[in-house]
């Protein structure tokens, strides 16, 4: 089948309902996708398999998109993708409090009108989940513009004392956990350093591409940290809390742990690092043909190094350079085009690789260091098609 074909929902419950979704499909229509601008079509990957669907974003449920229909510079709120741990809860905006706790001068306690009164501020930033992959051709993934207020504004209202090494951020989800063979409710919650919980473009946000934040993305309120990985940004935010020793939770010490081998002055070891700062990454995501032009779209994800470029390579051939959007912002998502000039009949096999101004560059599935965990799948990505 055209694995294209599973973006027509009638159809797909259609076809599902019939049991003969994989059966049934050689005689669709292929697939073309909505943005398409008029004589263009999309050159399906022979990477993908036919069991791959996208579903729409569902209550509760994980949502990924299908980076195939990338066609746009932001990302819409039904698109974003969706992961949380504790399910999503429903914070009534009425009797909503945010709270400032703990090693500050002044502890705050907010309702959401309050909290608003602060200066607003528009950010654009995208991310990805740090369990992101190719096994779903990077669905975990979105771009959009928020607006919130200076993280570093409300925790310099509240004034952080001096001996506070962390500010902890919780969530009003809670959710069961089995620690030291006891069940406890915990709460989702995230950790970071007060210098990092200080970066100014750290926001509280309240909105998302002009709506209120969506329950799916944390109604009313979460956290934003732009260039990490989205764990980060704790949704359904309630409480932020300042202390003088390490947080422990789930999210920072067991879960979202990427374990490496790496040199520790001169000794190999096996290290552990909670995921926190997007590694630099790229991936092609499709490729369109027009009148005989074919055109590679991708994107880069990083911390907000400023980029030195991204170069596509077909067939193992030398790195040519792609063309960055002009759209790009330093947090956003960098999408990026390569024009892909008379490529011959047949298989074809590209890749692409981001570079940032620091010199480092994204490695190669042989270069990634010996990893055990499924966390920060930064390595090149290649994808396969036929011309
Ligand atoms: N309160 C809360 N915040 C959370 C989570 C969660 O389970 N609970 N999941 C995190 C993870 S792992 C990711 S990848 C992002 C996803 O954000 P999104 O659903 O808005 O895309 O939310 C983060 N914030
Ligand atoms: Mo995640």
């Amino acid at each position: 089948m055209n694995p294209h074909d599973i973006q027509d929902d009638s159809r797909r419950q259609m076809l599902k309902g019939a049991g003969v979704f994989a059966a049934g499909a050689a005689t669709l229509p292929g697939w073309v996708l909505p943005a398409l601008a008029q004589g263009e079509t999309l050159v399906p990957f022979t990477d993908v398999p036919e069991a791959f669907q996208v579903r729409e974003k569902r209550p509760g449920a994980t949502h990924y998109q299908d980076t195939r229909q990338i066609t746009s510079h932001i990302t819409s709120n039904d698109d974003f993708y969706v992961v949380q741990h504790y399910g999503q809860p429903e914070v009534d905006n009425d009797s909503y409090r945010l709270r400032v706790t703990g090693m500050v001068d002044r502890e705050l306690d907010l309702s959401l009108a309050e909290l608003m009164r602060r200066d607003a501020v528009d950010l654009q930033a995208g991310f990805e989940c740090g369990g992101n992959s190719s096994g779903l051709f990077n669905g975990l993934i979105g771009n959009a513009n928020w607006r919130g207020c200076a993280l570093s504004q409300l925790l310099n209202e509240a004034g952080v004392r001096d001996g506070a090494k962390e500010v902890v951020f919780f969530g009003a989800d809670v959710g069961m956990e089995e620690i030291r063979e006891r069940e406890v409710e915990k709460a989702f919650a995230r950790s970071m350093s007060i210098a990092d919980a200080m970066r100014p473009a750290n926001l509280l946000a309240w909105e998302m591409n002009g709506e209120p934040l969506p329950v799916y993305h944390g109604k009313p309120l979460r956290l934003l940290v732009p260039g990490w990985y989205g764990v980060a940004n704790v949704k359904w935010l309630t409480q932020i809390h300042v202390q003088d020793t390490r947080y422990m939770g789930r999210f920072m010490g067991r879960d979202y742990v990427t374990l490496k081998r790496v040199m520790v002055g001169g000794e190999e070891r096996w290290v552990e690092n909670s995921v926190t700062a997007i590694q630099l990454k790229s991936a092609i995501v499709r490729v369109t043909e027009r009148g005989g032009e074919y055109n590679v779209l991708g994107f880069v994800l990083n911390d907000g190094t400023p980029l030195q470029g991204v170069e596509v390579s077909v067939d193992g051939g030398p790195w040519q350079p792609a063309q960055l959007s002009g759209e790009n912002t330093r947090y956003s998502w960098k999408l990026f085009n390569f024009n892909w000039e008379n490529p011959a009949p047949g298989e074809h096999a590209i890749v692409s690789r981001a570079t940032d101004v620091n010199g480092n560059v994204q490695p190669t599935a042989d270069e990634f260091p010996e990893k055990v965990s499924r966390w920060e799948n930064y390595a090149q990505f290649q994808r396969t098609l036929t011309i």
